[in-house]
């Protein structure tokens, strides 16, 4: 699929706001693609459609979750996790997506989990240091992503956690092993 094609696709389900987002996820992914050795075309692919399902009625996307048997536990923590798992899939049933590496890193981009693909973590921290972010934090790792990508990672995730903890949110385990991963696999 062209870029172009791919874009008309996604704007249409998205605000004005999380398109230019999503522009910027794009661009980023692409980069940091090229910087780390990553497929540039999927890693393009994936971001665009990363937040495909981000407007989707939570009722819809809960039952996706029970229809599709995703892990019945993404139900128990945050809303906000639902947007992933439910992109790739309607990604797949709607758009004719089918790369399953393309559909894991949208699947993945917000909680992470354990073995991320160096697609996944690609399409990960392009999300979190795209140059719309303005959060506190995101210009160390986006100096941090020039030099080494689980570095940046790192962070990312720690700020993430951090974040929750802080605003009593739950942290969904993915996110947990994603952390742990990066730690025990970076020493
Ligand atoms: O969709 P975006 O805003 O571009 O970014 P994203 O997909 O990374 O989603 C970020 C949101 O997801 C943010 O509100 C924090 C939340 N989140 C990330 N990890 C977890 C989480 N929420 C819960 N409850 N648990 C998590 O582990
Ligand atoms: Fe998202
Ligand atoms: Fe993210
Ligand atoms: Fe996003």
């Amino acid at each position: 699929m062209k870029r172009e094609e791919a874009l008309e696709i996604v704007k249409k389900q998205l605000t004005e706001r999380r398109y230019v987002h999503t522009v910027g996820v794009t661009e980023t992914a692409i980069d940091l693609a090229k910087q780390y050795g990553a497929d540039v075309k999927k890693a393009e692919l994936a971001a665009i459609f990363h937040d495909y399902a981000k407007f989707r009625p939570i009722e819809e996307m809960k039952d996706i979750v029970i229809s599709e048997k995703m892990p019945a536990d993404l139900l128990e923590y945050g809303e906000e996790l639902l947007h992933a798992p439910v992109g790739a899939y309607l990604v797949r049933k709607e758009v004719g997506i089918i790369d399953p590496e393309v559909l894991a890193a949208i699947a993945y981009h917000t909680s992470g989990r354990v073995n991320m693909t160096l697609l996944d973590k690609v399409v990960f921290l392009a999300d979190y240091i795209e140059p719309g972010r303005s959060f506190p934090g995101v210009e160390e790792v986006r100096q941090l992503a020039k030099e080494n990508l689980d570095s940046a990672l790192i962070l990312a995730v720690s700020n993430t956690l951090a974040f929750l903890i802080k605003n009593n949110q739950a942290v969904y385990p993915d996110t947990f092993h994603f952390y742990n991963d990066l730690i025990l696999q970076h020493k």
